[in-house]
């Protein structure tokens, strides 16, 4: 656990780390709380990437295969397991944040209104991430609730990046295809990237682009 939770000012010595091309240590994360609110979300300088998607669509399952760490984070058959925002720090240099998922048909209504409402509260915070992964199935492409949550960060300016998960659930043409359906239906500017966590498709690839992404956006 970080001793001083989240607030030492790290921002540069990651900057320097990672344009210096020293490969981030993944395996080296840790757990660091879930947050029910964000009044207890703590202050952070690190750059940090939120993941989110549709309940099951496998964003838990993604960070495990990010993080090289089987069972770090919890992962469930059952739709609506992470019901917090869990933060993890990766080698004391990114914040990573696991979002509830969201579209979960049997939760309340109420209950999945709060969710959406923790979610968007946290991505427009001021200290809310530099970049969101969003994250659908690869059999069904974007669903409404993913479009309008794409909206909704264009509309504020958040960078995002499509990824298309379970990827090994389709063969290579049809996966093919529907990265290219899916890239139309978002607009036509960004190609999701195929990932799988089962058989660890587009894993290193995903971890190119944060820290190209993160490098980026921290050094505009
Ligand atoms: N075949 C395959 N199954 C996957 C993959 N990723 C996740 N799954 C399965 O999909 C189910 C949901 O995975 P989770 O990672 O818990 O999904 P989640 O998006 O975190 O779900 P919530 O926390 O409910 O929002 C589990 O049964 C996983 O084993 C994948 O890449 N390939
Ligand atoms: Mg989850």
């Amino acid at each position: 656990m970080l001793k001083s939770p989240l607030n030492h000012n790290r921002l540069a010595d990651s900057l320097q780390l990672m344009s210096d091309a020293i490969d981030i240590r993944w395996e080296n994360t840790q757990f660091e709380l879930s947050v029910a609110d964000l009044s207890q979300f703590p202050e952070t300088t690190l750059p940090t990437i939120a993941v989110a998607g549709h309940s099951n669509v496998g964003k838990s399952s993604l960070l495990n295969a990010l993080f090289g760490r089987k069972g770090l984070v919890k992962t469930s058959k059952a739709p609506g397991c992470t019901r917090l925002l869990n933060l993890f720090t990766v080698d004391d240099t990114l914040l990573v944040v696991d979002l509830p998922g969201y579209g979960f048909a049997r939760a309340a209504k109420k209950e999945q209104a709060q969710w959406r409402s923790l979610i968007e509260r946290y991505l427009g915070a001021e200290n809310g991430p530099d970049l969101v992964l969003s994250l659908m199935d690869i059999r069904h492409g974007p669903k409404p609730s993913d479009l309008q949550l794409i909206d909704w960060l264009n509309e504020r300016g958040l960078r995002w990046q499509p990824v298309a998960t379970k990827a090994d659930k389709l063969s290579g043409n049809a996966r093919g295809k529907r990265l290219k359906e899916m890239t139309q239906a978002l607009g036509g500017m960004l190609s999701p990237l195929a990932t799988s966590s089962a058989d660890k498709r587009g894993i290193e690839a995903l971890r190119t682009i944060l820290q190209r992404e993160i490098v980026g956006c921290k050094s505009e």
